[in-house]
């Protein structure tokens, strides 16, 4: 009785409108009954949901056009810098078939009459952080995923804001174009891996939810692909075995999936059921991971060192791929035998966990190093950490390097199966115990 008799601004399926913000009356009106916006947002989860995930649309693209109005209407692509390809291409390139990661001469000859502009990363940035302090100002628990991204955990923030974070979370998107002059898109669910998904759902000036109801069934139809982290490789081990959609992972067994596939298949059992416990971790950036050891007797020849810094790296690796997350500052640690600590750090061009580009930057910090001096401790770590959603991308140019990345997942498959020493690679293969850390140190 006290349902039928609650007014209509709380209902779920009346919902909102996402450009006056007005609450709505009814549940079927096709435009707001404020201001005639068809934006409306309406979800029978929409006032209980709480964990986000916002995402800006064509973000260097649209920076560019913001500060260049003339361009508004206009296919433009960013990118032409040291790599020779697309950084991002606005909405109208995207429907001529320009993607972000092709070649520059393939955008162009997809899109002759596009404007190119070349990235200007420092005022991307200075935007990036402008957008995250927005959101920083709804929840302290804001965790960035790359520049234009972030998942927000607002639960709790009712009370503060005097209104559920649905509406937050419309509000912000209206403000942002307002006060920064680009847009975003927000996917609202109850957990990381589905409010990811839906921010992807509408784009761009996308507001989806996914509830707890539908979570199953909206995820049965869908690619295998669509779970976080089944990449190219992953995907076909599961084609070779016949499964293509999520639905078909949902009807297996948990312990099925773990004989098969390791900790992923822990992962597959999981996700496909809609089910993710990650939290939205707001201080990734703060902390590093790493691991050192200390020298019985010091150490001065890149012969001696250069396995340690191998091994090392793995085993920083290892844990990055276990929590999930990717670093993009790689520091190389010394600490000489009179016991002066030398650090070096290099940033990458994306975040990795990749065993092999940690390695093979803290081995370019480390030639500069070995001189002769004597190092009693040698350590390796990353920091500037984030979720792996962005780490190693495919690089067009750098092939060598997805084939090292493809062949790290098949290594790091075995390992899982067989244990770790089943797959040496040459740097460590074969130099017993003498190369071997003799105490380990962590962080
Ligand atoms: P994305 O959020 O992946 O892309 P986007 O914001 O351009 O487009 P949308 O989210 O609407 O699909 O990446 C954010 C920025 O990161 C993007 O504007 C440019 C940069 N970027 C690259 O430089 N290279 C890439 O391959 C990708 C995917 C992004
Ligand atoms: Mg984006």
């Amino acid at each position: 009785m006290f349902a039928a008799m609650a007014p209509a601004v709380n209902n779920p399926l009346a919902g909102f409108c996402r450009d006056c913000l007005a609450r709505q009356p009814g549940i079927s009106a096709r435009r707001c009954e404020a201001c005639g916006s068809p934006r409306l947002a309406r979800h029978a989860e929409l006032y209980r949901l709480s964990l986000a995930h916002i995402d800006c649309d064509a973000f260097y693209a649209a920076v560019e056009k913001r500060d260049r109005p003339e361009l508004r209407d206009k296919p433009v692509i960013i990118g032409g810098g040291k790599r020779g390809v697309v950084s991002t291409a606005c909405y109208i390139a995207r429907i001529n078939g320009v993607r972000s990661a092709m070649p520059m001469f393939k955008a162009l000859a997809a899109c002759p009459e596009a404007v190119v502009i070349k990235p200007d990363m420092e005022k991307y940035a200075r935007v990036g952080r402008q957008v995250r302090e927005m959101m920083q100002a709804l929840t302290p628990l804001v965790e960035p995923i790359s520049i234009d991204e972030a998942f927000l955990d607002l639960a709790g923030t009712e009370k503060l804001h005097g209104m559920p974070p649905a509406l937050v979370l419309a509000r912000f998107a209206r403000n942002l174009e307002k006060e920064v002059g680009i847009s975003a898109s927000v996917g609202l669910s109850y957990c990381k891996f589905l409010a990811k998904i839906a921010s992807d759902m509408q784009k761009p000036r996308g507001f989806a939810v996914i509830g707890e109801e539908e979570a199953v069934s909206f995820l049965a139809d869908k690619p295998v692909t669509l779970i976080w982290g089944v990449g190219k490789a992953f995907d076909e081990v599961l084609e070779r075995d016949g499964i293509r959609t999520v639905g078909q992972l949902q009807k297996m067994e948990r312990g099925d999936l773990m004989k098969r596939y390791g900790t992923m298949g822990e992962r597959l059992y999981h996700l496909s059921r809609g089910m993710d416990e990650r939290r939205v971790h707001a201080d990734h950036e703060a902390k590093s991971v790493s691991a050192e050891t200390t020298f019985d007797t010091d150490l001065a020849s890149p012969e001696d060192l250069v396995p340690v810094l191998r091994a090392l790296s793995e085993k920083v690796s290892s844990r990055l791929k276990k929590a999930g997350i990717a670093g993009r500052t790689v520091v190389l640690k010394l600490k000489t035998s009179d016991f002066k600590i030398r650090t070096r750090n290099r940033q990458l061009a994306d975040p990795t966990r990749l065993a092999d580009r940690i390695f093979s930057t803290g081995l370019e910090l480390l030639r500069k190093e070995t001189d002769g001096t004597r190092y009693r401790l040698i350590g390796i770590g990353v920091g500037d950490l984030s979720d792996a959603a962005r780490a190693d991308p495919p690089d067009l140019v750098d092939l060598q390097s997805r084939k090292r990345a493809l062949a790290e997942g098949a290594i790091d498959n075995l390992r899982d199966k067989f244990g770790r020493s089943a797959v040496e690679t040459g740097y460590t293969f074969g130099k017993g115990r003498n190369a071997r850390p003799q105490r380990d140190g962590d962080s």
